[in-house]
């Protein structure tokens, strides 16, 4: 993890370029033990643990038990990636057509297996529609605190903040 740490320190010096940081990460090779310590399951929701935060990053872990969903939401032209880690999840992208009323367009939806690098992303939802847990690391090149949730049956946009459920192994 401190190299990745390490390799993302430069990356942010560098305003993390992103095919240059998209072939670091699919090549990326972490065991699972070293995820192990951040990884936090919740019967009710999808977890976010953090790893490690510093102005320029973030470096979290998130933790799907089977049916668990992250709603269409908006990363706002950070730059952010996504690793599964272990199982699968499926990425659904979307492009804003317009915004009132509320238009998107489903451009991609992807099964995401072991290995899979998805980002940077843009506005997408993620599920695990599997039966089995999923983990995926996630970089956000811009720590990520609050993010527009769109809903598409009311047309409405809704701002929350987003809440990690452990932090640097220990829970919140
Ligand atoms: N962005 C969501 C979150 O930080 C997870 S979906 O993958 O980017 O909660
Ligand atoms: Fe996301």
């Amino acid at each position: 993890m401190d190299t990745l740490i390490n390799d993302l320190r430069i990356f942010t010096e560098q305003s993390f370029p992103v095919t240059k940081v998209t072939s670091y990460l699919r090549s990326l090779d972490l065991q699972k033990e070293q995820l192990e310590k951040y990884c936090y399951f919740n019967r009710d929701f999808y977890t976010r643990n953090l790893v490690h935060k510093e102005k320029g990053f973030e470096l979290m872990v998130v933790c799907w038990s089977p049916g668990q969903k992250a709603p269409i939401h908006g990363h706002e032209g950070e730059k952010c990636w996504a690793r599964i880690q272990k199982g699968s999840l499926q990425v659904c992208n979307y492009k804003e057509i317009s915004s009132d009323p509320m238009n998107l367009d489903l451009v991609e939806r992807v099964l995401a297996k072991k290995g899979y690098l998805d980002g940077p992303a843009d506005i997408h939802s993620v599920e695990n529609i599997s039966n089995d847990i999923a983990v995926s690391l996630h970089v956000y090149a811009r720590p990520f605190g609050s993010c527009d949730i769109y809903d598409l049956e009311t047309g409405v946009k809704n701002r929350i903040q987003l809440q990690y459920h452990s932090m640097f192994g220990k829970l919140c």
